[in-house]
C-alpha cells in the first residue's frame, strides 16, 4: 500500500497540553509519526510520497472563511500581545453566555474558535495542518486515479475533532471530511466514513449532520466517560436530509476486542445497505489497550483482523491517520491495520 507523508508534520510541536491541572509534553507529539514511518520501511508496506501541491481552496467545503483567517491570525496575534507562553484559551461562548458576537481581542477569539482547551497554538502549528491537508488531498487523488483498492495518508496533526468552525481535541483541519469532499469532486456520489479511533469524531460528525451523501459512522469511548463528552451518543442519528446517515456505538471502559466487533460488524453492515463508492477510514490505534489516554483494550493482533474486515468489502478504502498515544506500538498497531487490508 502506498503512504503520503509529509516531513513538515514537524512544524506541529507544541511544548504544552493542559492535562490533568498541568502543562505537560503534548501526547499528540512529532514522534509519532517516527514510529509509524519506521514500521512501514521495516515491514515493506509500500511506498512513501511526497504529497502534491493542492488547491487548498477545497478547505472552504468543510471549515467557514473566518475559522481559516483566525487560524492563520492567531500565533501572530497571540505573540503581538506579548504572551510568553502558547496560545490556550481561558474563557468561551458557554451556555450562561453565549451572544454570537465574536470579539476582537484574540483570548476572546481563541475561546470562540475552539471546543476544548488542551490543544495549544504554537509557531507553525497552522503550517502543518495545511500540510496535513496536502497529505489527505493527495492520497485521495492518486488512490482514483490509479484505481487503487487502498492508500494511506499519513497525516498530522489529525482532524477528527475539528468542527466546520471550532479547533481541540489536537485538531484544526478535518482532514477526512476535506477528503469526503474531494471523493465527490472526482465523481463520487456516496461516501461512507467509518471512525475507529477511540474518541468520537464529534467535527466529522457535525460537518455531515445534515447530509444524506455521506455517512458517518463511529466506534468509541462512551461520552459520558471520554473526550470528547459532549457529542457521540447513540441516538444521535442525523437530521433533515441527514436523518439515518450518522451512527454511533458509544461502549465503555474496559471494552474488549469482541465486543468492540459486535459493534464493528453492525458498522459494516449499514456499509454494505449505503453502498459507498468510496471510503474513507478515520483510522486511530488508541483504542489499544496500553494507550495512556483511552480505555478500551483491544491488542495489537485485533488490528489486523479489522484491516481484513474491511478489505472484504471490496471499497476503494483511504485511510486517514488520526490518534494513538502508546507512541513504541503506534507503527506496529497502524501497519498490522493496513497489513491486514493488503492481505485481505
Ligand atoms: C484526539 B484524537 C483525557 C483527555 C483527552 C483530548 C483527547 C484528544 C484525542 N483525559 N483530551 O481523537 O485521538
Ligand atoms: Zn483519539
Amino acid at each position: 500500500m502506498k503512504t503520503f507523508f509529509s516531513e513538515k508534520h514537524k512544524l506541529r510541536d507544541a511544548n504544552t497540553e493542559l492535562y490533568g491541572g498541568e502543562l505537560v509534553k503534548p501526547f499528540e507529539r512529532p514522534q509519532r509519526l517516527d514510529f509509524i514511518v519506521d514500521e512501514i520501511k521495516t515491514r515493506g508496506l509500500g511506498e512513501i510520497l511526497n504529497p502534491n501541491k493542492v488547491n487548498l481552496n477545497i478547505i472552504g467545503k468543510v471549515h467557514d472563511q473566518d475559522y481559516i483567517k483566525f487560524l492563520d491570525n492567531a500565533w501572530n496575534e497571540w505573540t503581538k500581545e506579548g504572551f510568553k507562553g502558547e496560545a490556550i484559551p481561558t474563557v468561551w461562548p458557554s451556555r450562561s453566555m453565549n451572544s454570537e458576537k465574536i470579539p476582537t481581542f484574540i483570548e476572546g477569539k481563541l475561546g470562540y474558535y475552539s471546543l476544548a482547551g488542551e490543544t495549544s497554538i504554537s509557531n507553525g502549528s497552522i503550517e502543518a495542518a495545511y500540510e496535513a491537508v496536502r497529505v489527505a488531498i493527495s492520497a485521495v487523488d492518486t488512490l482514483v486515479k490509479d484505481k487503487l483498492s487502498g492508500i494511506f495518508a499519513l497525516c498530522r496533526p489529525p482532524g477528527h475533532h475539528a468542527s466546520k468552525n471550532q479547533y481541540g481535541g489536537y485538531c484544526f483541519f478535518n482532514n477526512a471530511a476535506i477528503a469526503a469532499e474531494r471523493f465527490k469532486e472526482l465523481g463520487a456520489k456516496k461516501i461512507f466514513i467509518l471512525d475507529i479511533d477511540f474518541h468520537h469524531g464529534n467535527g466529522t460528525q457535525s460537518i455531515f449532520y445534515d447530509k444524506s451523501d455521506v455517512f458517518y459512522a463511529s466506534l468509541h469511548g462512551d461520552p459520558m466517560f471520554a473526550f470528547p463528552h459532549f457529542l457521540g451518543h447513540s441516538d444521535e442519528r442525523g437530521s433533515g436530509n441527514g436523518e439515518g446517515y450518522n451512527s454511533n456505538f458509544p461502549m465503555p471502559p474496559g471494552t474488549k476486542f469482541q465486543i468492540w466487533l459486535e459493534a464493528f460488524d453492525n458498522s459494516i453492515k449499514e456499509i454494505k445497505k449505503f453502498k459507498p463508492d468510496a471510503l474513507v477510514i478515520s483510522l486511530g490505534v488508541d483504542a489499544y489497550e496500553k494507550d495512556p489516554i483511552s480505555f478500551f483494550k483491544l491488542k495489537s493482533n485485533n488490528f489486523i483482523d479489522i484491516g481484513r474486515k474491511l478489505s472484504k468489502l471490496s471499497i476503494p478504502t483511504l485511510f486517514v491517520m488520526e490518534g494513538g498515544y502508546s507512541i513504541k506500538e503506534i507503527g506496529v498497531n497502524t501497519i498490522n491495520t493496513l497489513e491486514g487490508f493488503e492481505n485481505g
